[in-house]
């Protein structure tokens, strides 16, 4: 409806409506509702309501969010969270995110020095396999194949140490959880030319602390565009890029699980990013590899966790 919306640009405002239509609806709510409920729902409520009558909401334009919510959900699946991605360009999944954080340290300030989090978005999918130190996340399955050559120059080792964040002690036995896109900007579930869990795995720390692992370096890509968050952008005139970045859900026996991304900061879009998730902390430098021929580049990352 993209002609329409510009000849609706000199709708009329501040028709007089009877704002206790709102109360009566909250008032709605019975006494046996969940207290997080009673004192969520009146804040949604007044919210939803004064933004309906604060753009004059037709009920053609509400049917219009309607459908856009039900072909959300209907794209939506265990491997690709179309609703997600909707939240995630209006800037809610990192909203969200920063209040977590916020509330965290509240409790926690050992969580004042842990690795900062960043959103999940809506490619991660859980059951990846479980993989040696020193593995690589591409499948075996693409040696050989026309999409392993466009990887190869991408080859990256992977490092560093799983620590707690406020004594700085090696955690042993934590889990890195790790998935990325290739270089065609397409995570495994969504591309043909890719075997299933490739470039996802988990890995578990030593006793030292350590995991080490060969992955690619990541390259900047526009956001699916197939579906609603695609048609959402076009009508805002945004761009879909986000910057190279690589996702994490590391875990730990006593710990905080912590889900972050880490961008590499040469890339030029780190700062409009689609979704709003860069964080300056989370700024990482490939660095050139030296005498590997399984990896032209080089990444040292410690993850720190606070406390549970
Ligand atoms: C992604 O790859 C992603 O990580 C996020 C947060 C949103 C869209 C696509
Ligand atoms: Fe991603």
């Amino acid at each position: 409806r993209e002609g329409e919306m510009e000849m609706h640009g000199q709708h009329q405002r501040n028709l007089e409506y009877d704002l206790h239509f709102t109360d009566r609806v909250i008032a709605a709510t019975g006494p046996a509702a969940n207290p997080r409920m009673k004192q969520i729902m009146p804040a949604l409520l007044r919210h939803i309501h004064d933004f309906a009558r604060e753009v004059d909401l037709t009920v053609e334009e509400w049917v219009a969010g309607v459908e856009m919510m039900n072909e959300a959900g209907r794209m939506s699946t265990a491997q690709r969270n179309e609703t997600q991605l909707i939240c995630d360009v209006l800037g809610l999944e990192s909203l969200v995110d920063e209040i977590t954080s916020k509330l965290l340290l509240r409790t926690n300030s050992s969580s004042n020095n842990a690795t900062p989090s960043a959103v999940l978005g809506p490619f991660y999918r859980a059951d990846s396999p479980f993989l040696a130190n020193g593995s690589s996340i591409i499948s075996p399955l693409t040696r050989n194949s026309p999409w392993y050559r466009t990887a190869v120059p991408l080859l990256a080792h992977i490092s560093g140490r799983v620590l707690s964040a406020s004594t700085r002690k090696p955690l042993a036995n934590a889990i890195i959880d790790v998935w990325m896109a290739d270089p065609n900007g397409l995570y495994s579930q969504q591309d043909r030319d890719q075997p299933d869990m490739n470039l996802r795995g988990r890995f578990r720390t030593d006793e030292h602390g350590r995991y080490e692992m060969y992955a690619l370096r990541p390259t900047a890509y526009p956001i699916p565009l197939d579906g609603p968050a695609g048609r959402l952008l076009r009508l805002l005139d945004r761009h879909p890029y986000r910057p190279a970045h690589i996702h994490f859900i590391v875990s730990a026996e006593g710990y905080g699980t912590l889900t972050t991304q880490v961008f590499d900061c040469e890339d030029k879009n780190t700062g409009n990013d689609v979704v709003f998730a860069v964080k300056r902390e989370l700024l990482v430098r490939f660095e050139e590899r030296v005498g590997d021929e399984k990896a032209k580049w080089e990444l040292k990352y410690d993850f720190l966790l606070c406390e549970a």
